[in-house]
């Protein structure tokens, strides 16, 4: 007997047995029964079917049987011989069932003592063996596919040309079979049901099995597949690939892939030779690529797709931009030309320029928007945008299940593996807030990058392993095999069309010049590129095959390529004429009507009223409605009744501000979407938007999803554990539609960095490179407190150096539009906000303004629970507006000429320094000024302030390195400021913690130690005087809250007899809070009339949750929101224009899908003040001084006395204020 490899290879017949009897039986659908009947088991006993009576021999066997029993004659005797011997076996089975439990004589079970029945078993095993390989090759096949045009990869000693007799299959795919024997290769086989070989045949010759397996696994097309655990979708892709003759093409469809082939390798000729010395990152080698893209949005086109998203790096791009998106071939050659462009931008190479294009399918005739996303050079960084950018166009299409839009990402095969952004982002791919319903992947795999083999660039087999993390199929697929690749291709899309799940296609092709067209190949593999000369280009190939076929003749191919040059030279003609171009052209993500009629320099004003924010406090402390009963955790009720205690009051804490921000803006139709590890609950415990039914299971409801009935959605996300992807998702969200604000959280600030190539290649100069406007928002919670390094700080620094405002500038400030314009002109806002009032405004500033800014806020940590940290509700009406900065309104500016220092500081330090001022006496000579908004610069605010305070030290106080936090930033900006006050004799100094590597310390100790240090000197040691005043302060507060809760006491203990004389049971207060029924609590409405939203639980096991409903069509002006208490007195900021209640924000457009012009606001003017017509009047005049630098301001007041004496004097305790109250204070 030989084994299967050498029957295979020597084509040697055995003699046949029982095979050919075979050819008579009829297949029975019934399975396993036999087995089960011939061990006299129930249904429920399957553990102990026989190995060999299972799946689709059983059905025979199952037939076979039952001839048998109506007649034991008319089957073979082995079977019956079979059959009779089981049946006795049978019998002994039962018996020995029975007796389990009895102890043996021996002890042992007399079962093992059997002998097996009589059988044909070489002919069982024979069937069992081909299963078995027929499931090797489905597993394993592609391991041993023709896949490698250079032949440098694939299974050694074997033909690379798959002319369907050959079989390629090895060891490698066949491992435990390949050494079985069979005795004749030509018997029939019966074909299991987890194979679909045979179409419409149930039986075939082993051989044919054999030829058919090699040919669907192992000719050009290698499919990975067996791990997907689902038997429906490994089905689906059997059916797809193992049918006889299924990869066929009519002859119309071969011209087609023809055409398209020449026009991918025709553009890339044409671009060699014009452009010889340019870098195109040409395709060549993997020209199969663009049959591929159209073949994908042809088909998913027919499937219903009418958008698509089209992520990918340098290779191939422009042939995408021109072949699959139709650019403009004039534009695009056109950028090959020195040409400078006609609006702003500082642009970028072409290479990585997006597009957005709107054309008929010409096989479908149907309308479909391509776009392909601007990306930097960093390899698939782009990814997570695309997908969350296809997300948001779902979203506004109410394409919940991912039927119309469609994400396309095309990769390198060294990056696709390399970079840890990949893995990212796939692993998005089924989170709830984050699916894009399927990606399709296509790797452009040359097989080298750059100048490194794989072998030194990755550990796993392929460089798409990184796919298999979510089961989704590949598709590895020989680049010269044109049909082969567009089939792939075509399967790809209705996967993603019936699956909705990633797939990825595997285009194994080469390179066939450098990196780049400069470079030299050789250098570094010079074997592959000895190989890579002497291949025929792929269309060529393709070409000659299909004129062989008798497909089409030589001319038809000839007039194809001459048809494309002539499309090529005429473009290339028309290019010369353009001289210039706009980087807006080619930006993908076109806003159009948006902004339309709204004036850029005015903004909405951000404030609401008071009755909004009652409604919407009341919601936001109250439990979810009774009606229905969602239990709600005892420690959320007491985080409840504290926020209700709040809203009484009308004061916010950090929560209730950024509650009133969210609240208020679904209210005006802007769709919010907070996303984030952890931000339903907040890293810190403070948020709980998201609370959880203590009884059900995943039953959750979130709280601002449900203020009003025709309210925008609020989307609150907890995300993968990923910084990069879901920050640079949640940037794509933000680029899809400016009418909704996005926030990113990190966890803590410090973890940012981890997304250091979204922030800064997409968020920090996206605008500039790609005038592309993104509103987003990173939350990046930030402050020294004792946390160590790792839990301190967002690197303020780092955003702030990448922050364009000229340091050296003084800006202009003639017009009264000064902060829009400001704002218009940075890459990005820079916050560091110190009261939730201010968060509130520049929440509502994002979308208030006429374009997009992303916005950088330094969030609090310990600010948000601290008392001091709150804001009244009148910083939030009608007449309130964002504070850039916020000035001392105390002691200190009763009397500025008598203040000693003026510190500026940012952040959580204020309130330390707040604190330490009063116990060290100094409210009257120390003035405390915050800049909240450190990009852009507030120079004009700071320029009044520091005029405010003539005699003051200037100080510029922050609790981080001295290498770090804002100083290196807003040093030179005083400065510029000082030049501009002419104050030549004055100077900023730096009050902080000295330069370290590292962000903060671990250990508690020098943590206070370096406190205690700032603190020191900037207030110097406190005296007897500050401490028995701080004595005397503790004790009566002590004595206070003694008081405070002795009375509470006593009311607890009035009202538990009160309640033991009505609820005789007592208190049952361990069990969870049920949601109340009380009116008051339960409908924050009261007897408002307004209805708010039907609140449903939402319910996790849903993964298209229903909040995503596009925005109803209607008014988003309010119900009339509840009966509020007394509005707040009256601010004492400059009043601007009251405001009706109804939306201070842009109104919502008129459908979902098209976006429609933003209506013209009335936007509030800020009133230029005196002080800015005078600064306007000086900077328009030349008088001389202005062009002083700040290297001689510097070196001026470096040798400056009046520094040094004041440095010497701000050790020295100041004298102590009597005034002890401050009426302006906000706590
Ligand atoms: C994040 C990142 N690292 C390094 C590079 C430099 N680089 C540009 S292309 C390239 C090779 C990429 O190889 P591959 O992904 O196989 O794509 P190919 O160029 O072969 O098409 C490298 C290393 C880069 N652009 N981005």
């Amino acid at each position: 007997m030989a084994d299967i490899a050498m029957c295979l290879k020597r084509g040697r017949m055995a003699p046949a047995l029982v095979m050919n009897r075979f050819t008579k039986v009829k297949v029975c659908r019934r399975s396993l029964q036999v087995g089960r009947a011939l061990k006299g088991e129930d249904k429920s006993d399957k553990a102990a079917s026989d190995s060999f009576a299972n799946g689709s021999n059983a059905t025979y066997i199952d037939r076979l049987y039952r001839k048998w029993v109506k007649d034991p004659n008319s089957v073979d005797e082995t079977w019956h011989n079979y059959f009779a011997g089981k049946r006795h076996t049978i019998k002994q089975d039962q018996q020995t069932r029975r007796r389990k439990w009895e102890p043996t004589a021996a002890g042992q079970s007399g079962a093992s003592t059997k002998a097996a029945p009589k059988a044909d078993w070489k002919y069982i095993d024979d069937h069992l063996a081909v299963q078995s390989i027929i499931r090797a090759y489905q597993t394993r096949g592609h391991l041993a596919a023709d896949l490698d045009p250079l032949g440098i990869v694939g299974p050694t000693g074997h033909s690379l040309s798959s002319d369907d007799k050959k079989r390629q299959a090895t060891k490698a795919v066949l491992r435990q079979h390949y050494s079985y024997a069979f005795n004749d290769l030509n018997a029939l086989f019966k074909l299991p049901k987890t194979t679909s070989i045979g179409g419409d045949e149930k039986f075939l010759p082993l051989t044919e099995i054999l030829d058919r397996l090699e040919r669907a696994y192992c000719s050009h097309i290698g499919v990975e597949y067996m791990m997907i655990t689902s038997v429906v979708k490994s089905e689906w892709i059997r059916k797809h690939f193992e049918v006889p003759g299924i990869v066929s093409f009519t002859a119309e469809e071969k011209k087609l892939i023809l055409e398209r082939l020449t026009r991918s390798t025709g553009f890339e000729n044409f671009l060699a030779k014009k452009f010889s010395s340019e870098k195109r990152f040409g395709l060549e080698g993997c020209d199969s690529m663009i049959p591929i893209m159209k073949e994908i949005i042809d088909q998913s086109s027919r499937l219903g797709v009418k958008s698509v998203h089209i992520g990918m790096a340098h290779r191939g791009r422009l042939n995408v931009l021109s072949n699959v998106c139709r650019k403009p071939l004039s534009e695009l050659l056109s950028q090959f030309n020195v040409i400078s462009a006609s609006d702003w931008g500082s642009g970028d190479v072409k290479y990585h320029l997006g597009t957005f294009t709107k054309r008929y399918n010409r096989q479908t005739k149907r309308p479909v928007r391509i776009t392909v996303v601007a990306n930097p050079s960093h390899l698939e960084f782009v990814n997570p945008v695309v997908l969350g950018k296809t997300r948001a166009e779902m979203y506004r299409r109410g394409d919940y299940q991912g039927n119309k839009v469609l994400p396309v990402l095309i990769h390198g095969d060294a990056s696709f593996c390399g970079q840890g952004i990949v893995f990212e982002s796939i692993h998005l791919s089924d989170l709830p807030e984050y699916t894009t319903h399927g990606t399709i992947h296509v790797v452009i795999n040359n097989q080298v990058g750059f100048t490194t083999d794989p072998r030194y660039s990755r550990s796993s087999r392929y460089c798409t392993d990184v796919a298999r993390v979510v089961n989704a199929p590949i598709f590895h697929v020989n680049a010269d095999d044109p049909e082969a690749c567009v089939y792939c291709a075509r399967v790809a899309a209705k996967w993603r069309a019936k699956f909705h799940k990633d797939v990825v296609i595997d285009i194994v092709g080469y390179r066939r010049n450098g990196h780049n067209e400069a470079d030299e190949p050789a250098y570094t593999q010079p074997l592959m590129y000895q190989r890579i000369r002497k291949l025929k280009p792929c269309t060529l190939k393709y070409a000659e095959k299909l004129v062989n076929d008798g497909v089409i003749k030589m001319e038809e191919y000839d007039a194809m390529n001459a048809k494309y040059e002539k499309i090529c030279n005429d473009a290339f003609e028309e290019s010369k004429k353009i001289k210039t171009f706009k980087n807006s052209l080619w930006l993908d993500s076109p806003w159009p009507g948006y902004f339309q009629g709204r004036d850029r320099f005015k903004m909405c004003p951000t404030g609401v009223n008071i009755k909004v924010l009652m409604y919407i406090g009341k919601w936001f402390s109250s439990p979810p409605p009774p009606e229905i009963s969602f239990t709600v955790h005892k420690g959320i009720m007491r985080i409840l009744s504290i926020r209700k205690k709040l809203v009484q009051d009308k004061v916010a804490d950090w929560a209730l501000g950024e509650a009133f921000a969210i609240g208020s803006l679904v209210k005006d139709g802007i769709h919010v979407r907070l996303s984030g590890q952890d931000v339903e609950r907040g890293t810190f415990g403070h948020r709980h938007h998201v609370l959880h039914d203590q009884t059900k299971d995943k039953s959750k409801f979130n709280i601002l999803q449900h203020l009003y009935p025709d309210q925008a959605p609020y989307d609150v996300c907890n995300s993968s554990l990923s910084e990069c992807a879901v920050m640079g998702f949640d940037l794509g969200y933000s680029m899809a539609h400016p009418s909704m604000l996005v926030i990113w959280e990190a966890q803590f600030g410090d973890f940012a960095n981890t997304a250091q190539a979204i922030i800064d290649q997409f968020l920090a100069s996206g605008e500039t490179k790609w005038v592309r406007q993104s509103g987003l928002v990173l939350f990046l919670p930030h402050s020294m407190e004792g946390m160590g390094p790792e839990h301190s700080s967002g690197r303020i620094e780092r955003f702030l150096q990448l922050s364009n405002d000229d340091p050296d500038t003084f800006p202009i400030m003639c017009d009264a539009d000064y902060e829009v314009r400001q704002l218009l002109k940075c890459n990005w806002i820079v916050t560091n906000l110190s009261t939730p009032a201010n968060l509130f405004h520049a929440l509502r500033r994002q979308v208030a303004l006429s374009f997009r800014k992303p916005m950088i806020n330094f969030s609090p940590k310990s600010l948000l629970r601290h008392p001091a940290a709150r804001s009244p509700f009148r910083d939030f009406n009608e007449c309130s507006s964002f504070q850039r900065i916020i000035p001392d309104k105390g002691k200190a500016s009763y009397n500025p000429e008598s203040v000693e220092q003026l510190i500026l500081c940012s952040g959580k330090v204020y309130y330390d320094l707040f604190k330490e001022r009063e116990d060290h006496d100094q409210e009257a000579t120390t003035a405390l000024v915050r800049v909240e908004q450190l990009c852009p610069f507030p120079f004009d605010l700071i320029y009044k302030q520091i005029e405010l305070y003539p005699n003051a030290n200037l100080y510029w106080v922050q609790e981080e390195h001295k290498n770090q936090g804002a100083w290196s930033y807003v040093q030179p900006r005083l400065d510029t400021v000082l030049i501009e006050l002419q104050a030549n004799e004055r100077c900023f100094l730096y009050r902080g913690r000295p330069p370290n590597s590292a962000s903060a310390t671990g250990i508690k100790a020098h943590h206070k130690a370096e406190y205690n240090d700032l603190i020191t000197s900037i207030f110097g040691n406190l005296t007897e005087a500050n401490k028995c005043r701080m004595e005397e302060k503790m004790k009566s507060a002590k004595a206070k809250s003694l008081k405070e809760a002795e009375d509470s006491l006593s009311k607890a203990k009035l009202l538990k007899t009160k309640k033991n004389d009505n609820d005789p049971k007592g208190d049952n207060s361990d069990t969870p809070a049920k949601s109340k029924t009380n009116k008051e609590d339960s409908d924050p409405k009261g007897s408002n009339s307004d209805t708010p939203a039907k609140p449903k639980p939402q319910n996790n096991s849903d993964k298209t949750s229903s909040k995503e409903a596009p925005s109803p069509e209607k008014d988003p002006s309010p119900s009339t929101p509840p009966a509020a208490p007394t509005p707040p007195a009256a601010s004492t900021k400059p009043a601007a224009s009251k405001k009706p209640e109804s939306s201070a924000m842009p109104q919502r457009k008129s459908t979902p899908s098209e976006p429609a012009g933003q209506p013209q606001l009335k936007a509030k003017k800020p009133n230029a003040s005196s002080q800015n017509e005078k600064l306007a009047q000086k900077e328009i005049m030349p008088d001389g001084k202005r062009s002083q630098t700040r290297k001689q301001k510097h070196s001026k007041s470096a040798k400056d006395p009046m520094r040094a004496k004041s440095d010497k004097k701000q050790a020295k305790p100041s004298k102590r204020s009597t005034d002890e109250s401050s009426s302006e204070d906000y706590w």
